[in-house]
């Protein structure tokens, strides 16, 4: 593991900083800031971090931002929300004095390139425990000079992920008190932007068309269009925890502790995870601003601070400490045993991955989930776990099950390609941070959910008419032209069309 930076005097909590790469010299070369997965200018721990180095060393800054060609084979939904943001911290960042840069390509080599172009001094990125990010990273490391020091900074997670543990852990009891213990030493406020007195001069930024860009990454991606309920960037972001209109510390949250278990009540939930996912709001805000109302509605609040941290950031210990946080070799033994011992059971009902897709199957609440997926880009947190659970039922074994919910998931959630996604989809099928059940056919031990239960717990048919509702309007609403910025990209890309 990589050293954990030594600093503490910083403005950056030195136990948030590892250094991945030492430099052998010292220089006031610039710093880069290679943003990755917290896309935001406010309460960025890393962008903190690279902007002291800078103001330490008199040195220049930068944010450079690396656009992969179809990350992870993203679609228009999640493009076009990143894009748009990204759109919008670019004025912010330019509004603060710092240039935006944004480079095309593999970043194994758009980085280093820029590195040494710059003859920069500091490389900051931020964390992620995804497998890819983490080879690139190694790979960057290898390739970067030695005059170049590599840090990495978790602007993510409340209690940094390396901190907070350093295994795999069982489950939420396991790592609830190693969290909260630290929560008084890292849940704190942000500090200021420091002031920055050497600007950029290595080159002047080229101006970025996003529109063409935009119109881009949208045809590539046309299958899987975008959402518009959901204004992307900070400000949107910071409208939907605490806006006056419908924010959801302003308004909702009193009913969090009751509705967010009722599918047909999706305002019950915060609506934050687009935003969480792509880094448009820090959950350490999110979480500062939850914890000034305990007073007044301390369930809700205890219980958001639970999805908030305790299971997000579980998530993110699985998928750094588990190599195989998607297959079903990342499960615990118990878990493999019972669904291999099951796993020939005699199915009611089996499904391609395409009649799923398309939502072709005998059960019409399940239909309802996976249309709300594919047209509204959001499926209710509840019916994740049902959807999840019914394709283990329907496919032909647990391999299957994974990777077919992991496909669907990132190919249609506006917040896929998360750990809270592969954790979720682990947790449905594999049993990750549950225990063991009554054991019965198919599912051997792990937790079984079925249409009687939902029926027993919410208006089952209620949920499926409000469905059919969303996707008829969405339907009806998608030739529609809803704002101007939309107006000019929807015209450039029927333009470019054969
Ligand atoms: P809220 O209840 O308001 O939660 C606030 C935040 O807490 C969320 O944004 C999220 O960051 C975190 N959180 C909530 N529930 C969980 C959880 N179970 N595990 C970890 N963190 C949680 N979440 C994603 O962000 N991306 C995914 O792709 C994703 N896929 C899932 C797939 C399955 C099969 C399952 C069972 C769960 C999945 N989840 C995923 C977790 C959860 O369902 C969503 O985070 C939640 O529904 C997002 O809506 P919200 O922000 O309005 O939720
Ligand atoms: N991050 C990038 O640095 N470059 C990209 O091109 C990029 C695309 C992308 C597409 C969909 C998506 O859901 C996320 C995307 N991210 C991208 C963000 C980031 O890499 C991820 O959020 C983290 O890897 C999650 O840990």
């Amino acid at each position: 593991m990589a050293n954990v930076h030594p600093l503490q005097q910083g403005l950056v909590h030195g136990g948030r900083i590892r250094v991945l790469k030492p430099s052998s010299s010292s220089s006031n070369g610039p710093v880069v800031y290679w943003m990755f997965r917290d896309q935001r200018a406010s309460d960025n721990w890393a962008l903190l971090h690279a902007a002291d180095l800078a103001a330490r060393s008199s040195a220049p800054l930068a944010v450079v931002f690396n656009l992969f060609h179809r990350f992870l084979d993203a679609h228009a939904r999640q493009l076009g929300f990143m894009i748009r943001g990204l759109r919008l911290l670019s004025l912010r960042l330019q509004s603060l004095g710092i240039p935006f840069l944004l480079l095309r390509g593999d970043a194994v080599d758009t980085i280093p390139d820029l590195l040494y172009r710059c003859g920069a001094s500091y490389l900051v990125t931020d964390f992620s425990p995804l497998r890819q990010v983490r080879a690139w990273k190694d790979d960057i490391c290898s390739r970067v000079g030695p005059g170049v020091a590599v840090h990495e900074v978790d602007a993510h997670n409340v209690v940094p992920l390396w901190v907070a543990s350093q295994k795999l852990e069982y489950g939420a009891r396991t790592i609830r008190g190693k969290i909260h213990k630290l929560l008084p030493e890292y849940l704190v406020g942000f500090p200021e932007l420091p002031v920055l007195e050497n600007k950029w001069k290595a080159w002047d930024p080229p101006e970025i068309d996003w529109d063409d860009l935009l119109a881009d990454v949208l045809r590539r991606g046309e299958d899987v269009p975008e959402i518009r309920w959901c204004e992307p960037g900070e400000a949107g972001a910071m409208e939907v925890l605490k806006g006056s209109k419908g924010g959801f510390l302003t308004k909702r949250l009193k009913n969090y502790e009751s509705d967010r278990n009722d599918p047909l009540k999706p305002k019950g939930l915060s609506g934050l995870s687009p935003y969480l996912h792509f880094g448009q709001i820090s959950a350490q805000r999110c979480a500062l601003e939850a914890q000034a109302l305990r007073k007044s509605q301390s369930k809700s609040v205890n219980t958001f601070l639970e999805e908030l941290i305790v299971r997000r950031e579980l998530a993110d210990n699985f998928c750094y400490y588990q190599p195989h946080y998607d297959s079903l070799q990342g499960a615990w033994e118990w878990a493999q045993k019972t669904l291999m011992d099951h796993a020939g059971d005699k199915r009611e009902h089996i499904y391609t991955k395409e009649q799923l897709e398309k939502a072709k199957t005998a059960d019409p609440l399940w239909n309802a989930a996976q249309l709300e997926m594919v047209h509204y880009g959001k499926m209710h947190g509840f019916m994740r776990m049902y959807w999840a659970k019914k394709i283990l039922e329907w496919t032909t074994g647990p391999e299957e099950a994974l990777s077919v919910a992991i496909y669907l998931n990132d190919k249609y959630e506006i917040d896929g390609r998360d750990p809270n996604g592969y954790v979720g989809c682990m947790w449905s099928i594999c049993g990750i941070h549950d225990q063991g059940w009554k054991e019965r056919p198919v599912f051997g031990k792990i937790r079984y959910m079925n249409y009687a239960g939902c029926k027993r717990k919410f208006d089952v048919d209620g949920y499926i008419s409000y469905i059919n509702k969303l996707v008829f309007e969405t339907k009806k609403r998608k030739s529609e032209v809803i704002s101007a910025p939309i107006a000019n990209h929807v015209q450039k890309v029927m333009k470019s069309r054969p």
